[in-house]
């Protein structure tokens, strides 16, 4: 029996992530931070938590003598390094924890390994927000980075270490360049599950207003599920290696509204007064979308999309869910959840 360790079992991937390993007969052990209160609901959701072969630890990623710990405790075969201040928007706000806990933080893995001689092949979770002002596209392996936030050049940072440790020390150190991949699991201050679940309160008769930043970002957007299966493959291959994980597809922000409305069976028409771009639902006439200029970013990245083509060659990985399919199962999860609650 494999023996995997996954850091944030508490995030997207996380989750499903340990949902795949198990089903793949490995013992996990999975690390969550101590908070005041336990946020287990997607482990829950996938129904693994009490599963015999889930081991959940306390862990920070800021903490290199508890990294130690954790590695001679669970001596695992593989790592998949998830953790991380994950919200672009936040990073810039927190510019210093993000770079410890999403820069600095892998490289205490990384250095654990070395100094404990660990065989371990390493995953790290790396972004296609390193590719940040466009420079070509679709963005490869090799296309050149350019990141626009602290988020950014945090993973950036990750990402070379990776590459560095991977050469200097002969460690299988693997990194993934994964485009947005999104989920019922998502969290709710990412744009995407932030409009699904915006649009099941509106479709249950809610007053609510979508208010949004950018709606000409465009992004690749994927279905988690898939992404978490190209993690697994990674650390399956002869040998480390970056690659891109993506759909090789492009929607904007405001597609994907249109297309999330639509799931719910509202037409919304698009408007502008002056500046101020609107969207109105055809059936109730009501405004159901407004820009909200808080959520505007200091710098931008305009657009994202992936060329998977490496890893559909060296690991037999492919997207398999489309994204008006994704935007269907996000939407309609979103609105039996609120059923549920409406329903105590
Ligand atoms: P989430 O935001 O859903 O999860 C992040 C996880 O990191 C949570 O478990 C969180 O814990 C944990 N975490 C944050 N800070 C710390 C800390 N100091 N110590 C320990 N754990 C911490 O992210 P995703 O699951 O979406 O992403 C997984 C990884 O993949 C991340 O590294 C992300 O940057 C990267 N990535 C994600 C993409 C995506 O589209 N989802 C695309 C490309 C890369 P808590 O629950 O307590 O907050
Ligand atoms: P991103 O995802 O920044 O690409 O990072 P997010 O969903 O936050 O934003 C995507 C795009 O939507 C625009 N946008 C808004 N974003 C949010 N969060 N809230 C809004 O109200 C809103 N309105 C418009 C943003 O400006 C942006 O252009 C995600 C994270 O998962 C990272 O951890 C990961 O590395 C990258 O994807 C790839």
């Amino acid at each position: 029996m494999k023996t995997a360790l996954i850091t944030g079992v508490t995030g997207q991937d996380g989750a499903y992530l340990a949902e795949n390993l198990l089903l793949h007969g490995y013992k996990v052990y999975a690390t969550y931070r101590r908070s005041s209160s336990e946020n287990f609901w997607r482990i829950e959701a996938l129904n693994i938590l009490r599963d015999p072969n889930l081991i959940l630890v306390q862990h920070d990623m800021t903490d290199f003598s508890s990294t130690l710990r954790l590695l001679d405790r669970a001596s695992p075969d593989e790592i998949y390094n998830l953790a991380a201040q994950t919200h672009v928007q936040v990073s810039f706000d927190q510019p210093f924890t993000t770079a410890q806990i999403t820069g600095i933080g892998p490289l205490n893995f990384l250095e654990g390994i070395r100094e404990r001689k660990a065989s371990a092949r390493y995953y790290q979770a790396s972004s296609a927000e390193m590719f940040g002002l466009v420079q070509s596209t679709p963005q490869t392996e090799t296309t050149p980075f350019y990141p626009r936030s602290p988020y950014g050049v945090s993973k950036l940072f990750a990402h070379w270490m990776t590459i560095n440790y991977r050469e200097s020390y002969g460690i299988f150190a693997a990194s993934g360049i994964l485009f947005n991949h999104e989920s019922p699991l998502r969290g709710k201050e990412f744009v995407t599950r932030k409009i699904t679940h915006g649009v099941a309160q509106i479709a249950h008769g809610s007053e609510t207003i979508l208010r949004l930043g950018n709606l000409n970002a465009l992004r690749d957007w994927g279905y988690a599920k898939d992404y978490v299966e190209g993690m697994r493959l990674m650390l399956q291959a002869d040998s480390p290696d970056t690659f891109v994980l993506a759909t090789n597809k492009t929607t904007s922000v405001r597609d994907f509204v249109t297309l999330s409305f639509a799931a719910a069976d509202i037409d919304v028409e698009w408007s502008s007064s002056g500046v101020n771009e609107f969207a109105i639902s055809r059936q109730s006439g009501k405004r159901v979308v407004e820009i909200d200029p808080t959520f505007f970013r200091p710098a931008e990245v305009d657009a994202l999309i992936g060329d998977y083509s490496k890893a559909e060659n060296m690991l037999g990985w492919r997207p398999t869910t489309k994204l008006n399919e994704l935007c269907r199962l996000m939407v309609e999860a979103d609105l039996q959840r609120l059923h549920r609650e409406r329903g105590r």
